[in-house]
């Protein structure tokens, strides 16, 4: 078990002003900022990064989506920071989203739902280096 995860802001969050109460949950819940930066996905980029879900009817509207605006990407640093992670955002759809959680919180609906959170160990690092070089990562 690793224990890191990949994270982004995303566009709708950053939109309605929500990266600094974002960032300040990750960290009340014990997460440690390893890489940070503010960028703008190119739809390509974009379209590689989702490429897992190129089959699904959302494909397009997702990679439109993560290219509409700037986004936040990190990688975080917890013991069991998947699973840790993935509670603290909530489920996909935030009308399911557990209260308090970060899409409960400040999702819009399915599609811009304010933060993504890696789901497994092998993606978080995969995601990592899609966005970061080594000299970027601070242990
Ligand atoms: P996850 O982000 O909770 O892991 P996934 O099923 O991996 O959810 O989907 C990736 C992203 O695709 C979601 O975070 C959301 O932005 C978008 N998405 C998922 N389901 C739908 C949908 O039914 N309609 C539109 N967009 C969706
Ligand atoms: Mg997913």
């Amino acid at each position: 078990m690793s224990n890191l995860t990949f994270t982004m802001i995303k566009p709708d969050a950053v939109r309605n002003g929500h990266i600094g109460a974002i960032l300040a949950k990750m960290n009340e819940a014990g997460f440690k900022i390893v890489a940070m930066k503010y960028t703008h996905l190119s739809p390509a980029k974009a379209g590689e990064f989702y490429e897992v879900h190129k089959e699904r009817p959302f494909y397009g509207e997702l990679v439109e989506f993560m290219s509409s605006g700037p986004i936040v990407a990190a990688v975080l640093q917890k013991e069991n920071a998947v699973a840790d992670f993935r509670t603290l955002i909530g489920a996909t759809n935030p009308a399911e989203a557990a209260p308090g959680t970060i899409r409960a919180l400040y999702a819009t609906n399915v599609g811009e739902n304010a933060v993504h959170g890696a789901d497994s160990d092998e993606n978080a690092l995969r995601e990592a280096n899609f966005h970061f070089a080594g000299t970027e990562m601070f242990f």
